[in-house]
């Protein structure tokens, strides 16, 4: 276990906290939809969870390019790394 794993845990500990934040978000919306809350109460906690999803992805992106990607690349399996960045970019495009 070198420097790659540096951290991890630290960082997969947030991630889970994020998500158990996340699930309780979402709960709340089910709730809320299932009282009949008023549409735009709604909206503004979804648009929370999204916010919040956002977050999770900066972390495990951040995550991905200070391990896996200096890792991949000291290999030279920099084509890889190009590639599979390239695909979550235009996922999001
Ligand atoms: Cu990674």
């Amino acid at each position: 276990m070198g420097d790659y794993m540096n951290g991890h845990d630290d960082r997969k500990k947030q991630n889970i906290h994020r998500i158990k934040i996340i699930k309780g978000h979402l709960n709340a919306i089910e709730e809320m939809i299932n009282n009949d809350a008023y549409c735009v109460d709604v909206l503004n906690q979804s648009l929370a969870v999204q916010k919040a999803l956002k977050g999770l992805d900066l972390q495990l992106m951040e995550g991905h390019l200070n391990h896996c990607v200096i890792e991949q690349a000291k290999k030279g399996d920099t084509k890889k790394v190009v590639e599979e960045l390239l695909g979550i970019y235009k996922y999001k495009m």
